[in-house]
């Protein structure tokens, strides 16, 4: 089997320390699996930056290989045009863009940066998976640097249709390095179709009869494939330690209360002010639920150096303490907002202790967390998940209680009917999402995704070889 070169922004860690995030944890087994190395970003600033020497590790059949990056790439291109040009875009929040020149200039010069320094590490056999919207131009740069290499791309964020993607100033130049790749990933098939419509429709593109798009000159199979959680970890995460006292904490805790779990990174994209506001709502709409239920939201910082995510960060502070204010009694408080993380041990004895998961961004590429709460429940007595259509689970899950978020009575709605629902119901829709979690799970899907590239590479001896120059 050839070696799997990983790109990803963040690497590793290498050993599941409880605090690595689930994509981590399957990425590492795939990677042992099939030996491999794993190439990004060291986490550090410093001066030499991209210049600087490579950071190696191992752990048995696996290497990590990190490098820093610069103070004006990490403000340019991590700060900047990807989190503040790209995360909005294909989010469709364009009042929170900025396609300021700089920061477009300075994406392309750390992805040609990335790509030069992995050319020397990789061999002839290689087959190189380079993940999400931080890298969408290093394939490209790799092959004017005469990669011939099987080089797949996976987008774990969503796509946006054209009419938004077309806001970006350089979304041509950006789905012209798209092409580079041989096969592009994507989480859903509204996504796939979204990027479809813009080769055909706005980069004049065509299909050929092997089902491979063709447009400005290059070939790509593009799909779906829906990512996973490491589901059998997560079942059985309630029986260790961790879980279990967390489990039995929240349980005594809660009393015969029953809880609304939400567990996201604080992000716009999330809907948790609309989700704050809608338990308010419900609080207001049916008061027998006053005293009743309580609504947890798990919600740790993330790139606070982007001023709006210091911005909902306050907001949500505001939120919280305005609708305690107004609905707290001595023996309840309605809504609990920590600012913190958990490892995912703990976190699997949480979702397992709350009737319900609420889990309604406005817009995500999948959700993880969605997956997770199903496959935290006990199948005697599982919790109801209330999801919202535009999370990219939403196209699997389908049993769940499908929300619109922007709408705050109908998430009122839904979470009153989901407090009252019948265990028989509950049963019924959790078995038929559970069987979905345990089945495509995170190592399926990189099994998946590895498998129709290295088809790909056999059937047509490399779709894209390395350009002439
Ligand atoms: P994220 O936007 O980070 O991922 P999500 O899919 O929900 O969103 O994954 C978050 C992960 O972080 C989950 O595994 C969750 O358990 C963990 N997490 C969140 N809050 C936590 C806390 N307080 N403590 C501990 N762990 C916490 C991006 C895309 C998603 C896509 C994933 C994977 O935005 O749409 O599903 O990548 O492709």
């Amino acid at each position: 089997m050839s070696r799997l070169v990983v790109v990803s922004n963040r690497v590793g860690p290498l050993n599941d320390t409880g605090r690595a995030g689930g994509l981590a944890v399957a990425l590492v087994d795939v990677l042992r699996k099939r030996g491999g190395l794993w190439f990004g970003w060291s986490g550090a600033v410093s001066e030499s930056g991209t210049f600087g020497e490579l950071q190696f590790a191992e752990d048995d059949d696996v290497s990590t290989a990190t490098i820093d990056v610069a103070r004006v790439d990490y403000d340019e291109f991590y700060a900047g045009f990807a989190n503040k040009a790209l995360w909005p875009t294909l989010h469709y929040r364009l009042d929170l863009t900025d396609f300021d020149r700089r920061l477009a200039e300075g994406y392309r010069r750390v992805n040609e940066r990335f790509a030069a320094r992995l050319v020397p590490l990789l061999q002839k056999d290689d087959i190189i998976w380079v993940h999400d919207y931080h890298f969408f131009l290093l394939g490209d740069y790799l092959r004017r640097a005469g990669v011939n290499n099987p080089i797949g791309f996976f987008l774990h964020i969503p796509f946006p249709v054209p009419e938004i993607l077309t806001a970006l100033p350089n979304h041509q130049a950006m789905v012209k390095a798209m092409l580079a790749y041989d096969l592009l990933g994507f989480q859903t098939a509204a996504h796939l179709s979204a990027f479809e419509r813009y080769v055909l429709e706005e980069a004049n593109g065509t299909r050929g009869e092997d089902g491979a798009l063709h447009a400005l000159g290059r070939k790509v199979v593009a799909d779906a494939f829906p990512i996973g959680i490491d589901a059998d970890a997560f079942a059985g995460f309630h029986k260790t330690k961790e879980g279990s006292k967390n489990l039995s904490l929240v349980r005594s805790e809660l009393d015969d209360r029953k809880q609304i779990i939400g567990v996201d990174r604080i992000d716009y994209s999330k809907g948790l002010p609309q989700r704050f506001m809608a338990f308010e709502r419900l609080l207001q709409m049916y008061p027998e639920h006053k005293g009743e239920v309580e609504l947890l939201q798990i919600a740790p910082p993330s790139r606070s150096e982007v001023r709006a995510y210091k911005d909902i960060q306050e907001s949500l502070e505001g939120l919280s303490g305005r609708i305690n204010g107004r609905f707290s009694d001595l023996d309840w408080t309605p809504i609990n907002f920590m600012s913190r993380s958990f490892p995912r041990r703990s976190l699997a004895g949480i979702y397992r202790a709350s009737a319900v998961g609420l889990v309604t961004p406005l817009r995500d590429g999948m959700n993880l967390v969605a997956k997770e709460y199903i496959a935290a429940q006990d199948p005697e007595d599982p919790g109801v998940l209330v999801l919202s259509r535009f999370a990219g689970a939403a196209e699997e899950m389908t049993e769940a209680l499908i929300v619109n978020p922007y709408s705050i009575d109908e998430l009122a709605e839904a979470l009153h009917r989901a407090i009252r629902m019948p265990l028989d119901e509950r049963q019924h829709r959790f078995d038929l999402m559970h069987k979905k979690v345990m089945t495509n799970t995170a190592g399926a899907w990189a099994e998946t995704f590895l498998d129709r590239l290295t088809t790909l590479n056999a059937d047509a001896q490399g779709l894209n070889p390395a350009y002439l120059n």
